[in-house]
């Protein structure tokens, strides 16, 4: 029973509820959640199955007292090494996929500097003369092309902030005097604008939301020319 629903949901690829990841990486968090709940599930439907049927089977029906047995020792074994099994599974998966998430290129594609500062978001393309500074009322806009590996340097300038993109199942700590790391493949097109900070970091900690828009190749290397175009005029840096 339990083992016939564990195929019918791993063959709906049903994601419990969970929104879809747009990222290589996010795609490794959503399968490891996803291989720990079809676990849990099968865990819990064969509890419920023995509490049942030791309820029914083994219910009271006259006032005999039942067979005493002290000690069963295959029994023991079997429910010490199953669980350990399922432990080590779990923990061998949630290493393999924490790798996949965090894995970083040889040769990023793109290499973006992520700064969090009170109260917005500056990604300083530093291959490219490219600068995006985000003001209160117009939020930074990050612009990356579909499929291209993007390592990501994020900082902070004055406090911990925390650098999020729920569609992309990516959440990292922007922290002053200390560079975090990591890469992101967009595999999907489109404008994701629910990024924000997620750490509470002062009063306009609201205003520290961020769009996230990929595009065709051709589209980011027209925009990345606008950019760099752009760059030639001075301004202003907070
Ligand atoms: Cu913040």
């Amino acid at each position: 029973m339990a083992a016939l629903c564990l195929i019918v949901l791993s063959g709906c690829n049903y994601n419990f509820g969970m929104p879809e990841s747009v990222t290589e990486q996010g795609d490794a968090v959503v399968e490891t959640w996803r291989f720990f709940s079809l676990a849990a599930a099968g865990v819990g439907i064969l509890v419920w199955g023995l509490i049942l049927w030791s309820v029914v089977r083994y219910r009271r029906r006259s006032d005999e007292l039942p067979k005493q047995t002290l000690y069963n020792i295959p029994m023991e074994i079997l429910y010490t090494t199953i669980p350990l099994m399922l432990v080590a599974v779990l923990f061998t998966v949630s290493i393999r996929g924490t790798q996949v998430a965090n894995a970083r290129s040889e040769n990023p594609d793109l290499t973006i500097d992520v700064t969090g500062f009170q109260w917005q978001w500056r990604f300083d393309y530093r291959d490219m003369d490219a600068e995006v500074v985000g003001q209160t009322d117009t939020p930074a806009e990050m612009v990356v092309p579909v499929g291209a590996t993007v390592r990501i340097n994020l900082t902070s300038t004055d406090v911990i902030h925390g650098f999020w993109l729920p569609e992309f199942m990516i959440k990292k700590d922007a922290i002053p005097h200390r560079v975090n790391e990591f890469d992101m493949t967009v595999t999907a097109a489109g404008t994701f604008d629910s990024g924000r900070c997620v750490e509470y970091c002062g009063l306009n900690h609201d205003d520290m939301i961020f769009t996230v828009r990929a595009v065709s190749q051709a589209e980011f290397d027209a925009w990345a020319g606008q950019m760099s175009t752009a760059a030639a005029e001075p301004e202003d840096r907070p």
